[in-house]
């Protein structure tokens, strides 16, 4: 930490410079307020300055108010008033904007009289993403600077605009080049004196009118999107009412409903998601563990998972060298590579015309695994058989050099017979990409027993870099991820034996915020996966476990989900997005029947206290067995990997906000209908019994 003060105040000539230097990013914490509230009084104060710049040092413009004060007893001074005191500064003000000028950091710049960014800025409201409404000015300035509906895009979206966005609106004066934003602010305010312009004050000009019709479209927009939110809604009637307020009335208000929202068990949820991905990433016993360099990769499988963890490196300027088995299979992948990385430019994660040289510059497509032997880190990607993979470890341990990181992408296996295979266990580590690789941002990172810290160290180093969000897992069947889903899936199922439709259970997990439920979701990824898990485990099956019967009889019948037109949906130019099959409770009752059960019907309660009960119980018992490091990560893969509710924070959090004895409760009341697969976590009836919280179980053990 540095001894300097967070905000420092010098003069260039007759310009003040008032410069942030409150790394990493620049938060308005309570130092950070009462500087800036102290460089206004001095500016005040300076005969000798006639105008000034407020800028940063470091890679951003202010980010936002800090986020750790968050729930915390409030402390003066309020940045609603230091903004305040900036705007009545009655010598020029400009703010420099460089970075990710984000929250309150925004709501700053608007308190200034002039705006000028360095072309790279980014900048945005992302409040309501936190469970809040931008509570510093930004729903009231911000339409006097852009316009309503501009205004309402960004605040009820939280989206990030370029610089050039932001000038065509009108958020921004002026864009500069170089990337000094201190020097561009005093070139700007020179240019201020020299045109002789007084100070512009957001809050002095009437708020503009609203066409009605905007305002409903709007309306409903914010409305769909929210899902179950609360914030979205309550940031869009502050920007709109305070269109008819005085503008102190419309501050007034806006802070009354910051207020409001800062109490919420949604605040808390996103909050609390915004840091369980960030503290995922720092693996405790890492520390001092130097990552090896990582510029040239091999995969081994262009299939659709090598061809997407290839685009994904290519884009993060990674060096890969894809093998495949022939040279038509070569030929295929570097195709699908070639397609994915236009789909990436047009998506503007690379330039327009970068993906041309990143294909013929950075990748080739090979049948020779000799083409791996410099390559720094290898992920294999091919057929999820132990022996195929095997057998590829045994080649790569004989053709790499020393020190190259040998990653396996399965989904399941253990890795530690992968690593068996090689004269090196130390450098192999799984790395399970979720689907499609060159989009979902989620990365588990799977150590095996013999892994080499620095090993676990370079995938962390790797997935920062591919912009991957990393969990660590142990070895266990399904890691993290999917051994919770087949927890909760099956939970879903037995009710579809006992008599609720696979469509009243999807209804139900999307009203509970999912993005699909699990049949949705099983007809997306293809019925044939749990097929082939089910008759994979059929062998060592455990009588006592109930088998989805039907879900069996659609894969026999063809019925694979989307890919064939029909699963438990049906889909068509009719209803490309899915209908449900007029001919499924006739099945579903003819296998009741085989099966000899009195079907039972499910409210939408039901169905979301067993989903919710299974995932947090299987959750407590990976946390217990090491598997996750803590309950926050557990969380992040949800969050990130099977489309959990964010607002709800992830299943560990959820279920300690509603409280572990009702968890319990619950588990409790369902094992009396079926012991053997509601047998609770240890840990969490322990914690049920103690009053304690999953957040709080640390493991004390590197997630093996
Ligand atoms: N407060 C406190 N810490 C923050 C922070 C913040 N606003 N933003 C980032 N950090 C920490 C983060 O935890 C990490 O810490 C380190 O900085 C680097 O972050 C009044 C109420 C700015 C785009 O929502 O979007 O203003 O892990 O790993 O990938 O109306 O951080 O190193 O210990 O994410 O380069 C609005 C949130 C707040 C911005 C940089 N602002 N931050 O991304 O680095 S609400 C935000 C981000 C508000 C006003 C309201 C990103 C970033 P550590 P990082 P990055």
């Amino acid at each position: 930490m540095t001894d300097q003060p967070p905000v420092q105040y010098r003069r260039d000539g007759d310009i003040a410079v008032i410069r942030v230097d409150n790394p990493p990013v620049n938060a308005l914490s309570a130092a950070v307020r009462t500087g800036l509230a102290e460089a206004m009084a001095q500016l005040a104060r300076d005969d000798q300055a006639r105008a000034a710049v407020i800028c940063c040092a470091g890679r951003t413009f202010i980010a936002g108010a800090d986020i750790s004060e968050f729930g915390k007893p409030p402390v003066q001074p309020h940045l609603p008033d230091v903004i305040a005191a900036i705007e009545d500064s009655a010598k020029p003000v400009i703010a420099a904007l460089h970075g990710t000028v984000l929250g309150g950091g925004l709501e700053v710049a608007l308190g200034a009289h002039g705006r000028i960014a360095l072309s790279g800025a980014r900048m945005g409201l992302p409040e309501v993403t936190l469970g809040l409404l931008p509570g510093a000015g930004g729903t009231q300035r911000l339409p006097r600077a852009v316009g309503v509906e501009a205004a309402l895009d960004l605040v009820t979206s939280g989206r990030q605009i370029g610089a050039d966005e932001a000038l065509k609106l009108g958020l921004i004066d002026t864009l500069a080049d170089g990337d000094d934003p201190c020097a561009a602010g005093v070139a700007e305010a020179r240019r201020w004196l020299d045109e002789g312009r007084a100070p512009r004050r957001l809050s002095e000009i009437a708020a503009p009118e609203a066409d009605p019709q905007m305002l409903d479209r709007w309306r409903a927009t914010v409305a769909k999107s929210a899902r179950g939110q609360v914030a979205p809604m309550r940031a869009f009637e502050a920007v709109v009412n305070g269109l008819s307020m005085p503008f102190a009335q419309g501050m007034a208000m806006e802070r009354q409903t910051f207020t409001e929202l800062m109490q919420t068990p949604e605040r808390a949820a996103l909050i609390h998601a915004f840091f369980a991905e960030r503290r995922a990433a720092q693996a405790d016993d890492l520390a001092g563990v130097s990552p090896r360099k990582v510029d040239r990769i091999g995969v081994i499988g262009g299939g659709t998972m090598g061809q997407g963890i290839a685009a994904a490196a290519l884009t993060a300027g990674l060096d890969v060298t894809l093998i495949e088995r022939d040279d038509a299979a070569a030929e295929k992948a570097r195709a699908g590579v070639a397609l994915m990385l236009e789909g990436a430019a047009k998506r503007g994660k690379i330039a327009p015309d970068a993906a041309a040289p990143l294909m013929e510059g950075s990748f080739r497509a090979v049948t020779d695994y000799d083409g791996l032997a410099q390559v720094d880190l290898v992920i294999e990607a091919v057929f999820e058989d132990l022996d195929v993979k095997r057998d590829v470890f045994r080649r790569l341990d004989g053709i790499c050099r020393p020190g190259t990181v040998l990653a396996t992408n399965t989904s399941y296996l253990d890795v530690n017979l992968i690593a068996d295979a090689t004269r090196r266990p130390q450098d192999v580590i799984g790395l399970h990409f979720f689907s499609p690789p060159n989009i979902m941002r989620l990365l588990e990172i799977v150590v095996a027993d013999r892994t080499a810290p620095e090993v676990v160290a370079t995938a962390f180093a790797l997935a920062k870099r591919m912009g991957k969000i990393a969990v660590r897992s142990g070895v266990c069947d399904g890691f993290i991820g999917n051994r919770m889903m087949l927890a909760y899936r099956t939970a879903a199922d037995h009710m579809v034996l006992d008599g609720a439709s696979p469509y009243d259970i999807d209804r139900a997990i999307t009203g509970f915020g999912f993005a699909m439920g699990p049949y949705q979701v099983g007809d997306l990824a293809g019925l044939d996966i749990g097929y082939a898990t089910r008759q994979r485990k059929a062998p060592t099956r455990d009588p006592r476990e109930r088998v989805p019967v039907f879900a069996d009889r659609l894969v026999e019948a063809g019925r694979l989900g989307r890919k064939t037109g029909r699963g438990y949906y049906i889909y068509d130019d009719q209803t490309p997005k899915g209908r449900p099959d007029p001919e499924m409770a006739g099945m579903l009752d003819g296998i009741r029947a085989e099966l000899g059960i009195t079907p039972r019907d499910f409210t939408d309660k039901d169905i979301q206290t067993r989903y919710m009960a299974a995932m947090v119980n299987e959750g407590a018992k990976i946390l217990d067995e090491g598997i996750a490091a803590r309950a926050s990560d557990i969380d992040v893969v949800l969050l990130h990997g099977y489309g959990f509710p964010r607002w709800k924070g992830g299943p560990m959090h959820w279920a300690d906000a509603r409280g572990l004895d009702r968890m319990a409760a619950d588990i409790t009341r369902l094992a009396a209908e079926n012991p053997y697969f509601w047998q609770m976590s240890p840990l969490l009836a322990r914690l049920a019994a103690e009053g304690g919280r999953l957040a709080d179980v640390n493991t004390g053990k590197d997630a093996k």
